[in-house]
């Protein structure tokens, strides 16, 4: 944890270092609350882990985010090609591997997806992607103390919740929308068809 903060300091800027601290405490109050396995703290290590690393990327140059992506064959659409600020998740990930030797493939996921989201999130990625939207020093959003309460209520309606104020927020702004935003906002409201009787 400690060559990882070292890491943080030094590439993020003051307020997006205090974000991550932010995301890092927030992700292991969730972990705690929701921890698969109470008879040990693994699970909460990790949600504190893929906190911390989760924006290690955001503060690079974005032709540097689009350039490793390409330079390393680590998969993007075009949308993310001409909006290279959506790879931070994709290249935080790369980071977090080849940098801190992270191999844990929930923990690249949760940082992977964090922005977009995607259908079928893990328990870890629900949780790195909610505590990103919820943590302390957000600077309000409209619902957000609705939506932290949820969050340790009912993690699935949290997250349906932030997946439609995202849209909102976008639309509302003019700004485009990455698939893969919509695709995860859309399989919370319309899942799919997984067989048995709707009668
Ligand atoms: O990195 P953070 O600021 O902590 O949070 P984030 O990784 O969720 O990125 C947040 C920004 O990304 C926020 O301004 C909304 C934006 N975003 C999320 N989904 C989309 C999106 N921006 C566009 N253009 N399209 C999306 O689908
Ligand atoms: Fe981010
Ligand atoms: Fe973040």
């Amino acid at each position: 944890m400690k060559k990882i903060k070292k890491y943080l300091k030094k590439h993020l800027t003051k307020d997006r270092y205090h974000h991550t601290l932010g995301v890092a405490y927030t992700a292991i109050a969730m972990a705690m609350r929701y921890n698969p396995d109470p008879s040990n703290s693994d699970f909460i290590k990790r949600a504190e882990t893929a906190g911390l690393l989760h924006d290690c990327a955001k503060c690079m140059d974005n032709s540097k985010k689009l350039h490793i992506c390409e330079k390393n064959n680590i998969p993007h659409s075009s949308f993310e090609a001409s909006h290279p600020y959506l790879l931070h998740g994709k290249v935080g990930a790369y980071i977090a591997k080849t940098k801190f030797g992270i191999h844990d493939e929930d923990i690249l996921q949760a940082i992977t997806w964090h922005t977009t989201g995607r259908p079928d999130m893990s328990l870890l990625e629900k949780i790195i992607f909610i505590a990103d939207y919820i943590e302390p020093s957000r600077n309000p959003i409209p619902e957000l103390d609705e939506i932290r309460q949820l969050a340790f209520i009912d993690i699935d309606k949290a997250m349906e919740k932030i997946l439609s104020n995202t849209l909102k927020f976008l639309e509302a702004k003019g700004n485009p929308i990455d698939q893969m935003t919509q695709t995860t906002y859309d399989s919370y409201v319309r899942p799919t068809y997984k067989g048995g009787n709707f009668a």
